[in-house]
C-alpha cells in the first residue's frame, strides 16, 4: 500500500486506489467468505448462473438469431433495436431485420464464463455478416451502450492473449465494425450546442424534423464507448464529440450542481427540471466516475465529486433517493425506481460503503416483498406504482450486489445473489428462455427477453460467485456491463506508479498481504503447507468466531483475525469480519 503513495496523490487517485486496493486491505480479511464451504457454495451458484445464461442464450440462437431479441413465450423474435427508447414506436422501418443484438450483447459474458470457443464462433459470424448500412432509426444512447460497447469490449477481449482465437486470424473485424458504427453516430452531434440528437438513422443520418428532445443520460453517457473507440483507432472524433457534449451538459447544471432529466439539444434548454438518479439520468453519474478511472482525467473527477455531493444532499432521504427540482432542490417525486438500484454500486467506487449498504438493503427488501424489483414503487405509501408494475429482468440490483461483495466480502451478498437467482428461475424461466414480468403483483409474464439480461443480469450474478475473470486484471464495466480494461496507456494524468500496466490484482494483493513481513511480525505465523510456505498461513493470534458459519448477533460472538490480530466485529448483516467503522 505505502509503495503506491506519492506526494501528488489526489482525491481522484485515492478513489481509484480505494476501488482497486481497499476491498482486501481495509475492509475485511473475511475468513468466512474464504471458508471452503463458501467456496463450494460459490461454485454451485456460479454453475446455476451459467445454466441460466445458456438457457437464455441457446434459446435466442434457436428461435431468434440473427434478429435482435428473443420472445421466449412464443419462441419467436423481435427486431427491437429500433424500438428501444421509442415509447410511441414511431418511424419504424419495415425493412429492418435486426442486427443480432443479443449475440453482440452476449460476447463479453461468454468470455467471462470462459467459453472462448463460442465467443470465437460468434465473433466470426459477426465479422462475416454484420453490416450497419441499414435503414433503421436507432436511439443513440441504446445503440452506443449495447452495440458499440459490445463490439469494442469484445474486440479488446479478442485481442487479449489469454483469449487467443484459434480458428482463423483475427483481423480486427470487430473494431472495423465499431468504427463504421461510430462514424454513423457522428451526424447526431451536428447541433448548435454539440449535444447529440437522441435518434439517428444508421443509413441516412439524422431525419429532417427529428425531435430535439433527449435525456441527460442519453447525451451524457457516451464517453466510455466513444472514448475507447478513439483510443483504439487513433481517430479522436468519437471521443471529442462525446466530451464536447458532456462538457456542454455539465455547463447546464444548476447552482446546486443538479441536472434535469430532459433537454432540447438545439437550444440547450432544460425541458424537465425534476430529476433523480433513475431513468433518464442514471448512467450520466456512473460515467463521470468510470471515465475518470478509465481515462485518468481530473476533469471527470471534479464533475463527479460535485454531482455526487449534489445527489447526496438533495435527493437522498435516509437510504432512499427521491427526485427533486434541479433549480430549488425541493423534492418532487417520492418513488423508488428499479434503475436506481445501480447507485450503491457507484458508491462503492468512492468508498461510501455504509451508505451503499443501507440503500442496497432497502432495494433488496422491496425485491423480497415482491420476489423481483418493481419498475416503480411509491415510497410514501409503500406500494407499487399503479402503472409501472413490471420487471423486465433488469440487472441493477445484481450489479450493486456484486460490487458490494467485492468491497466487503460479506457472504450476505452471496445470499442476496442466491435469492435473486432463485426468484429469476422461479418466476421468469419458461421453456423458451426468460420472460419479463408484466405485473409484479400477479407475476403475469411478458413475451420479451431483453438483451441486457445476458449482457448484465447473468454476468453480474456470475461474477458475484466466480470472479476469476478479474484475476490479474482490472476492468471498468460499461453501463451495459461490457468490460473495458484499465490501462496506463489510456491515462492522461495518473503516473505509472498508480496504474502500472501489469496492474496488481485483488488476488495478488491478497497474497502479498498474507506473506508481508509486517503481518508476520505482528502475528507470529506458522506455515501449514511446507511446499508452498507463502500460502495457508495460520496465525498464533487467531481466535475462532463463536459459530462456525461466522454468524453473529454482537461483536462478542466474533474472534480475532489471524492476519492482523485485530478483533473481528459483527457486520450490519450479521457476519463476523474486519469491518471499517464509518
Ligand atoms: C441497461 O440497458 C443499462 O444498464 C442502462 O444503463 C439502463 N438500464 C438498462 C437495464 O436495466
Amino acid at each position: 500500500m505505502l509503495s503506491y503513495s506519492h506526494k501528488n496523490t489526489s482525491t481522484a487517485t485515492w478513489a481509484i486506489m480505494f476501488l482497486l486496493i481497499s476491498p482486501t486491505i481495509f475492509f475485511t480479511s473475511s475468513i468466512s467468505a474464504l471458508d471452503p464451504r463458501w467456496a463450494a457454495k460459490r461454485k454451485r451458484m456460479s454453475l446455476k448462473v451459467r445454466d441460466m445464461f445458456y438457457h437464455a442464450y441457446d434459446n435466442y440462437l434457436t428461435h431468434a438469431f440473427p434478429h435482435d431479441e428473443l420472445k421466449p413465450m412464443s419462441k419467436s423474435f423481435t427486431d427491437s433495436l429500433s424500438e428501444l427508447g421509442n415509447l410511441k414506436l414511431e418511424h419504424l422501418s419495415e425493412q429492418y431485420k435486426g442486427l443480432a443484438l443479443t449475440l453482440i450483447e452476449s460476447l463479453s459474458s461468454l468470455v467471462i464464463m470462459g467459453n472462448i470457443t463460442e465467443f470465437e464462433r460468434a465473433v466470426y459470424w459477426l465479422a462475416d455478416n454484420l453490416a450497419f448500412d441499414v435503414d433503421v432509426r436507432v436511439n443513440l444512447f441504446e445503440c452506443n451502450i449495447r452495440v458499440l460497447g459490445g463490439l469494442v469490449s469484445a474486440h479488446i477481449l479478442a485481442t487479449d492473449s489469454t483469449n487467443r482465437l484459434g480458428q482463423r486470424v483475427y483481423n480486427n473485424e470487430l473494431l472495423s465494425l465499431a468504427q463504421d458504427l461510430g462514424q454513423r453516430f457522428l451526424p447526431a452531434f451536428d447541433t448548435p450546442t454539440g449535444l447529440p440528437y437522441a435518434w439517428v438513422n444508421l443509413k441516412y443520418g439524422v431525419m429532417e424534423n427529428e425531435t430535439p428532445e433527449t435525456s441527460t443520460s442519453g447525451c451524457g453517457s457516451l464517453i466510455l464507448e466513444m472514448g475507447a473507440l478513439s483510443r483504439l483507432t487513433g481517430d479522436g472524433r468519437y471521443e471529442n464529440a462525446a466530451l464536447r457534449a458532456l462538457r456542454k451538459l455539465w455547463s447546464m447544471r444548476s447552482s446546486l450542481n443538479l441536472l434535469g432529466t430532459t433537454l432540447d439539444v438545439e437550444t440547450g434548454n432544460w425541458i424537465e427540471h425534476s430529476s433523480g438518479i433513475g431513468a433518464g439520468v442514471d448512467s450520466f453519474y456512473e460515467y463521470l466516475i468510470k471515465a475518470h478511472i478509465l481515462f485518468g482525467k481530473d476533469e471527470f473527477w471534479m464533475m463527479f465529486q460535485s454531482a455526487y455531493l449534489g445527489v447526496q444532499k438533495y435527493f437522498r432521504h435516509g437510504p432512499w433517493y427521491h427526485e427533486a427540482d434541479m433549480r430549488t432542490g425541493m423534492a418532487t417525486y417520492w418513488q423508488l425506481t428499479s434503475l436506481q438500484a445501480f447507485w450503491p454500486g457507484v458508491q462503492v467506487f468512492v468508498g461510501d460503503i455504509a451508505a451503499a449498504n443501507s440503500s442496497h438493503r432497502e432495494f433488496f427488501h422491496v425485491w423480497e416483498k415482491y420476489g423481483v424489483l418493481p419498475e416503480r414503487y411509491l415510497l410514501d405509501q409503500q406500494v407499487v406504482h399503479p402503472t409501472e408494475r413490471y420487471y423486465p429482468l433488469r440487472p441493477e440490483l445484481a450489479e450493486s450486489t456484486f460490487y458490494l461483495y467485492q468491497a466487503t466480502k460479506d457472504p450476505w451478498y452471496m445470499e442476496v445473489g442466491e435469492s435473486m437467482l432463485n426468484s429469476l428461475n422461479q418466476y421468469t424461466k419458461v421453456e423458451g428462455g426468460f420472460a419479463s414480468i408484466k405485473d409484479v403483483a400477479t407475476m403475469q409474464l411478458e413475451d420479451h427477453q431483453h438483451s441486457f439480461f445476458l449482457a448484465e443480469t447473468c454476468k453480474y450474478l456470475y461474477l458475484l460467485f466466480d470472479d476469476s475473470f478479474l484475476s490479474g486484471r482490472n476492468y471498468i464495466f460499461t453501463t451495459e456491463g461490457h468490460p473495458l480494461p484499465v490501462l496506463s496507456s489510456w491515462h492522461e494524468r495518473l503516473p505509472q506508479t498508480y496504474l502500472p500496466s501489469n496492474w496488481t490484482s485483488f488476488e495478488s494483493i491478497h497474497q502479498a498481504r498474507q506473506t508481508s513481513a509486517m503481518s508476520s511480525r505482528i502475528c507470529p505465523a506458522i506455515p501449514l503447507n511446507s511446499q508452498h510456505p507463502n500460502q495457508q498461513i495460520e496465525s498464533a493470534c487467531h481466535v475462532l468466531d463463536a459459530r462456525e458459519d461466522h454468524r453473529c448477533l454482537t461483536d462478542e460472538d466474533c474472534g480475532v483475525d489471524g492476519m492482523s490480530c485485530r478483533r473481528r466485529s459483527c457486520s450490519v448483516a450479521g457476519y463476523c469480519g474486519l469491518w471499517l467503522r464509518l
